[in-house]
């Protein structure tokens, strides 16, 4: 199963061609790729390297709930999004520290500049967790994922909630070929700190069983495609729980899938390594709600991953 992700992985090594990106750093990159992960063969957290599921679970519950404040995963030690509103904060005309231009290339590059970057970010994080209005104003994404899936806005000033409309249509009219939650809104992109990279997803019923295939923009092969793997896959067992459903496959479909130039030798480490048994999820019988489930309610089993491989993420 796992497999099926490294053969990604050496493909774009092999086929891909150099191009250069929005970042900076450069990637190698090919155009169009479908994985298939059969949900019943365990759970495709990777082994060949530690991908930690309680940041998953944490980003996914932030999505449900329909939230985009970075206050919440914070709250929850989890510090994936922290860049991207740290952007806005150091941007904006009440932030006086020193200056943080280009700070994602720059505090690799210059271990002076990683020192202040890093004092400034704990002080942002501090202050996002401890000050309401402050957390307000900075924490906030804008129009992200949990926005879009929760609370479309239309021409007419109302929203559509898209996520419980899907699970309810699973509910009374599974062989619907309509199944989709789209976060790609065309009037709400410049409003973003980062248009949707997952931008659609569609599910399917069949034989008791519940497929979502999602379509992704653009995939960071190596740091960012393990979580979204695992991520969708947790979505899917989740409303698979709710609707009475088996789960059935998370099939990923990839637009722009890119290796970045400074992830080679880690990947390289990854593929040399044997991959072992996926490991299987948990979910408390109690809760039947999507949006009941908590942290405590969702666990993995079996669990033994190669080690952690440390990478810097493209900002
Ligand atoms: N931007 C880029 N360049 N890549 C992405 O994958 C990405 N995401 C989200 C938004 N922008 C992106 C954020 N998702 C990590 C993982 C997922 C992210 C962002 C960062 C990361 O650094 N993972 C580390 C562990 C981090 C930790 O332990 O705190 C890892 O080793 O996996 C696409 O969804």
């Amino acid at each position: 199963n796992e497999r099926v992700y490294l053969n990604l992985c050496e493909y774009v090594l092999k086929h891909g061609t150099k191009k250069e990106d929005r970042t900076g750093t450069g990637t190698i990159s090919c155009f169009g790729y479908q994985m298939r992960f059969n949900l019943q063969e365990g759970f495709p957290l990777l082994t060949t390297k530690r991908i930690p599921f309680r940041l998953i679970a944490s980003e996914l519950l932030w999505f449900i709930k329909g939230d985009t404040n970075i206050r919440f995963l914070l709250q929850h030690n989890n510090n994936i999004w922290n860049e991207w509103a740290f952007e806005n904060w150091v941007e904006s005309d009440q932030y006086d520290g020193p200056n943080m231009d280009d700070f994602g290339r720059r505090s690799l590059e210059d271990p002076e500049f990683k020192k202040l970057y890093d004092n400034e970010m704990e002080q942002f994080k501090k202050r996002i967790l401890e000050e309401d209005d402050f957390a307000k104003e900075f924490g906030e994404l804008g129009n992200v994922y949990g926005k879009q899936w929760r609370s479309w806005k239309t021409t007419k000033g109302e929203t559509i909630d898209q996520l419980s409309d899907v699970i309810e249509t699973i509910k009374t009219n599974p062989s619907s070929r309509r199944l989709i939650v789209t976060a790609w809104n065309p009037e709400d992109i410049p409003s973003m700190a980062l248009p949707p990279c997952h931008s659609l997803f569609q599910f399917y019923v069949s034989d008791g069983k519940l497929s979502c295939q999602l379509y992704q923009r653009s995939a960071d092969i190596f740091l960012g495609i393990p979580f979204n793997i695992a991520g969708y896959s947790l979505l899917t067992h989740l409303i698979a729980h709710e609707c009475g459903l088996e789960v059935g496959e998370f099939i990923h479909t990839l637009g722009d899938a890119h290796i970045y130039m400074n992830h080679i030798d880690q990947i390289k480490t990854q593929l040399s390594r044997q991959p072992k048994t996926l490991p299987t999820l948990w979910l408390n019988e109690e809760v039947s709600s999507v949006f009941d489930f908590e942290m405590k309610d969702m666990k993995i089993d079996g669990y033994e991953p190669h080690p952690t491989i440390k990478a810097p993420v493209a900002v």
